[in-house]
C-alpha cells in the first residue's frame, strides 16, 4: 500500500493529516478486527455480567442470610482448630495493635480485632488479616496461646472455662481477658497479657498475669456472662449475666481491680437462653 484516500482539503488533492505510516496503520487496523471478531463476545459477557451485579446488589438488602455468608475460614486446613468443635469462639480485641511503631504518641499501623478459639484443651489466637480476608491464617498462622489448664485453675481444664472480652482493662493499649472457671464458687479472673509477640511476654498465657477482679462469678451465680464489653461507653468494661431458675439479666457496671460498679436488671425475660453473646 503505498498510497491514500484524498482527506478532508476538499479539491487540494492532499491529505490534510499527515496519513498514518503503514507499519503503525497495519498492527491497528488487526488489533481493531481482533476486538470485533476475537474479544467481543467475551467484552459483551463482561458488560452483561457486570449489569447482573449492579442490579443484584442494588435490589439486596442487608440481613442474617447475607451476613451467614461471610463465613470465616482457614487457608491451610491444619490451622483449622475449630472443626471438631469448639468450647468458645470470642472476639477477644486487637491482641497485636494497634501499634505506634515511632512511639510518637501517633498510630502507624492501625488496629484488626482478632478472635481466640478454645477447643476445650487448646486456646488459640487467629489474627484478622489486616487485608479484609475472611481467611483467619491469611495475615499469619494462629497461635498457642494456652493448652490443658493454663487458662483456669487447679485441676480444671479449658473445656470449663467461659470467656469474656473486657477489651483493655489496665489502659496499656493491650487487649485483655476475662476468664471465669465454670463451676461453683469461681471467681472472675482478668489476663493483662495475651499478646504473645510482647516485649516483657513469655508467649503464653500464664498465671502470673492474671488477677481476681470478682468473687462470686461460679455456675451457681453466674449461669452465663459475656462483655460487651463497654456497654454504657465510658471506658471501663462491663458485664451481662444470667442468674440461676429465674429470667433476671444483670448489668455488671464499670469494672476496676476492686470489682464491679453498680449492678443492675436489665431484664426478667431470659430464662432458658442457652447462651450469651
Ligand atoms: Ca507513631
Ligand atoms: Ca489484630
Ligand atoms: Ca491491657
Ligand atoms: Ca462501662
Amino acid at each position: 500500500m503505498t498510497s491514500f484516500p484524498a482527506g478532508g482539503a476538499a479539491g487540494g488533492g492532499e491529505n490534510a493529516t499527515e496519513p498514518l505510516d503503514p507499519l503503525v496503520l497495519g498492527p491497528l487496523l488487526i488489533w481493531a478486527i481482533r476486538f470485533v471478531d476475537d474479544f467481543a463476545d467475551d467484552i459483551m459477557a463482561a458488560w452483561a455480567e457486570r449489569r447482573r451485579m449492579v442490579a443484584v446488589v442494588t435490589a439486596t438488602k442487608a440481613g442474617p442470610t447475607g451476613w451467614a455468608a461471610l463465613e470465616m475460614t482457614v487457608l491451610e486446613e491444619t490451622n483449622n482448630h475449630w472443626k471438631t468443635g469448639a468450647k468458645q469462639i470470642l472476639a477477644v480485641g486487637d491482641v497485636d495493635g494497634p501499634l505506634d511503631t515511632d512511639d510518637d504518641g501517633e498510630i502507624d499501623t492501625p488496629g484488626y480485632p482478632d478472635l481466640l478459639v478454645n477447643d476445650g484443651q487448646h486456646l488459640w489466637l487467629y489474627y484478622a488479616d489486616p487485608g479484609g480476608s475472611a481467611y483467619l491464617d491469611a495475615f499469619r498462622d494462629p497461635v498457642l496461646l494456652a493448652a490443658g489448664d493454663g487458662v483456669s485453675t487447679g485441676t480444671n481444664t479449658l473445656a470449663k472455662v467461659t470467656m469474656a472480652a473486657p477489651s483493655d482493662f489496665n489502659a496499656d493499649g493491650h487487649a485483655d481477658l476475662a476468664v471465669r472457671v465454670d463451676n461453683a464458687g469461681s471467681g472472675l479472673f482478668l489476663y493483662d497479657a495475651i499478646n504473645p509477640d510482647a516485649s516483657t511476654w513469655p508467649g503464653q498465657i500464664d498465671p502470673t498475669h492474671r488477677i481476681l477482679i470478682a468473687n462470686n462469678f461460679g455456675t451457681n451465680t453466674v449461669p452465663m456472662l459475656t462483655a460487651a464489653p463497654d456497654a454504657n461507653n465510658n471506658g471501663t468494661f462491663d458485664l451481662w449475666t444470667t442468674t440461676p431458675n429465674s429470667g433476671r439479666l444483670r448489668f455488671f457496671a464499670d469494672f476496676t481491680p476492686d470489682g464491679p460498679g453498680a449492678i443492675t436488671v436489665a431484664s426478667e425475660q431470659f430464662a432458658n437462653y442457652q447462651a450469651l453473646g
